[in-house]
């Protein structure tokens, strides 16, 4: 009887050391990134030029907060200084050294007139490097520019 206890506590062990293993190697493989600090070059600009050259884009974040839906505008142009119809953008980001989104599906951008537009519901949910993008859709895919912010 006492060997029969004995056995099986053994074996409930055994059957939580892999999962409890992977869960701390894990944590751990995400502490570390969560350590590594943001590149010290970080171009903390609020106007950037897309990859492609297509489009320039001034972001306008307002007051930066952690855990609040926040509504930006942007200043979007062509090479040309013209507008992009809202259509072709929208907006994504997320915390490239942690490698996740935003917490927040931001919505679609809505044009104010002439090169402005809005974009609502961007939310960041924790201290650190955060970039947000804005990608325009051309024929030969997404033209994107990119924002850093240190939060
Ligand atoms: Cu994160």
């Amino acid at each position: 009887m006492m060997m029969t206890t004995l056995t099986r506590r053994r074996f409930h062990w055994s059957l939580w050391a892999v999962p409890l293993g992977l869960l701390l190697a894990g944590g751990a493989t995400h502490v570390v990134l969560m350590l590594l600090p943001a590149p010290a070059d970080l171009d903390l600009a609020r106007t950037q030029t897309s990859a492609g050259g297509s489009f320039v884009a001034t972001v306008a974040p307002g007051d930066l907060a952690i855990d609040r839906q926040m509504t930006w505008q942007f200043d979007i142009k062509d090479a040309q200084g013209a507008p992009i119809a809202a259509s072709a953008l929208r907006v994504d980001g997320g915390m490239p050294l942690h490698g996740h989104g935003l917490p927040s599906q931001p919505s679609a951008p809505q044009s104010l007139g002439g090169t402005l537009y809005e974009v609502g519901g961007i939310r960041f949910s924790m201290p650190g490097w955060w970039v947000v993008k804005v990608h325009r859709a051309t024929p030969d895919g997404d033209d994107i520019a990119e924002f850093n912010f240190l939060m």
